[in-house]
C-alpha cells in the first residue's frame, strides 16, 4: 500500500527499531501551518510533531519536509497522529530560504529528480536555469530541464539548442503543458515508485502540468500577466501527489529567488569544464578574478570559455562568500560545517537502482 508512495525495502530496513517499537511509516504529502498530512497504510491523517522535549531540533533541515519519511507514534484512539521521528533522507534538495541571509529550507525530501520548468513565453533567462541547474547538483538530485510552453513559442528549436549548449548531458523536454501528452513525454522520469518535484520561476506551469498528468484540475492555476508574463504565485505551498501512472511528483510555490547554499569546493565541481582549466591556473587557490597566470581567464578571453559562463561562475562564488561570512559573523559557522557534513551524508546514501 505504501509502496505505492515509494516505500521499499530498504525503507522497511530502516524502519525495523521503529516497527519494533509499534510505530507506523507514513510519508509527509503536505504541511499544514505545523501540522502535517501524511499518506499511512491506513490512508491520509493528520500528524502533529510533539512537544519540543520529544524531538530534538537544533535547525530547520531537521523538521519533517514534504516528501521524507515519519515513523508516528502508535494512534490512541481518537487522536492525531504524533510524529516519533524522521526517518535519515536519501536526498534532500535544500535551499536557502526567500529572503533570508542564513535560513535555510527543504524543498523536498527524498526526491529522485528535480524538473526545473521554464516558460517559453518569458524572456529566455539561461543564468536562471544555470542556477537552478547548480542548486539541483549541489544537493546531488539528477536535474531534468523542462521548457513548457512551446505552444507559445515561434522557435522553440532555438530555445532547446542554446539549453543544450548551456547544460550539457542534462536531459531537456521540449512541451506545452496544455497540448501536448504530458504522461507519454514525462513518463520516462516519473517510473513508478520515484518522486521528483517541480522547480520553477511563478507562472512557468507547474500546477498545470500536475493537472495534467493527475487528469483533473486539483491545483489552482492562473493566467501570467499580460504585460511580461510574470506569474501571480497561485500554489502557496508544497504538496506531494500520487500520479495515476504510479510516479509521484512535488508542487510548489514559484521561486523568487534561487537561494543557493553550498560549499565553495562543491559550487566548483558543478562547473566542471572550468575546474579542468583551473587545473592550468598559476596558483592552486585561483579565484580567476585578477591573479596572475589564470587559465580561466586566459580561455575566456581567447573565446575557449563561454565568457556569461564565468560570470555565472564568480557570481555564485562571491555569493557563496559572503553567505559564508555572515554565518561565521553570527557565530554559525561550526552549525554551518556540521549541516554540511550532514547534507554529505545525505548523498552519500543513494537509492537503489540510482
Ligand atoms: N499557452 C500555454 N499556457 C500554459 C501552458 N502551461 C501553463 N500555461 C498557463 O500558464 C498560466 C500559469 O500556469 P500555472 O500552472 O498556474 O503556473 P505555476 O508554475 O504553477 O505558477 P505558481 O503556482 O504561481 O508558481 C496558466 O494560465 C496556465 O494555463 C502551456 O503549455 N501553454
Ligand atoms: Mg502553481
Ligand atoms: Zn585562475
Amino acid at each position: 500500500m505504501l509502496a505505492r508512495y515509494g516505500w521499499d525495502a530498504a525503507w522497511e530496513a530502516v524502519f525495523a527499531e521503529h516497527r519494533a517499537a509499534g510505530r507506523t511509516p507514513g510519508r509527509v504529502v503536505r504541511e499544514d501551518r505545523g501540522a502535517f498530512r501524511v499518506r499511512t497504510p491506513a490512508g491520509e491523517r493528520v500528524a502533529h510533531l510533539p512537544g519540543r522535549r520529544r524531538i530534538e531540533v537544533t535547525s530547520p533541515l531537521e523538521l519533517p519536509a514534504v516528501g521524507d519519511w515519519l515513523a508516528l507514534a502508535p494512534e490512541v484512539e481518537g487522536t492525531e497522529a504524533r510524529i516519533a521521528a524522521v526517518l535519515p533522507r536519501r536526498t534532500s534538495l535544500v535551499r536557502r530560504a526567500a529572503g533570508s541571509d542564513t535560513g535555510l529550507q527543504v524543498v523536498a525530501a527524498n526526491v529522485e529528480r528535480v524538473f526545473l520548468v521554464s516558460g517559453l513565453d518569458e524572456e529566455f533567462n539561461p543564468r536562471r536555469v544555470e542556477r537552478m541547474l547548480s542548486l539541483a547538483r549541489l544537493n546531488g538530485v539528477g536535474a531534468v530541464i523542462l521548457l513548457n510552453k512551446a505552444d507559445l513559442c515561434p522557435d522553440p528549436q532555438a530555445a532547446l539548442a542554446c539549453m543544450r549548449e548551456l547544460a550539457p548531458g542534462v536531459p531537456i523536454v521540449c512541451l506545452s503543458a496544455l497540448a501536448d501528452d504530458c504522461g507519454a513525454r514525462l513518463g520516462a522520469f516519473l517510473a513508478p515508485g520515484q518522486t521528483a518535484v517541480l522547480l520553477g520561476a511563478s507562472g512557468v506551469g507547474k500546477s498545470t502540468l500536475i493537472n495534467r498528468l493527475l487528469g483533473e484540475a486539483v491545483q489552482v492555476t492562473q493566467p501570467v500577466r499580460a504585460r511580461d508574463a510574470k506569474g501571480r504565485h497561485a500554489t502557496t505551498r508544497r504538496e506531494l501527489f500520487g500520479l495515476p501512472a504510479g510516479g509521484l511528483l512535488i508542487d510548489t510555490p514559484g521561486l523568487r529567488e534561487v537561494g543557493l547554499w553550498a560549499e565553495t569546493e562543491e559550487l566548483q565541481a558543478t562547473f566542471e569544464d572550468l575546474e579542468a582549466l583551473a587545473a592550468s591556473c598559476r596558483f592552486r587557490d585561483c579565484r580567476h578574478q585578477d591573479e596572475p597566470g589564470c587559465a580561466v581567464r586566459a580561455a575566456a578571453d581567447q573565446g575557449r570559455l563561454e565568457p556569461g559562463r564565468l560570470d555565472a561562475f564568480l557570481r555564485m562564488s562571491r555569493e557563496l562568500e559572503e553567505l559564508e561570512q555572515k554565518r561565521s559573523r553570527a557565530g554559525e559557522k561550526a552549525r554551518g560545517r556540521e549541516l554540511a557534513s550532514r547534507l554529505k551524508a545525505y548523498r552519500r546514501v543513494k537509492p537503489k537502482g540510482h
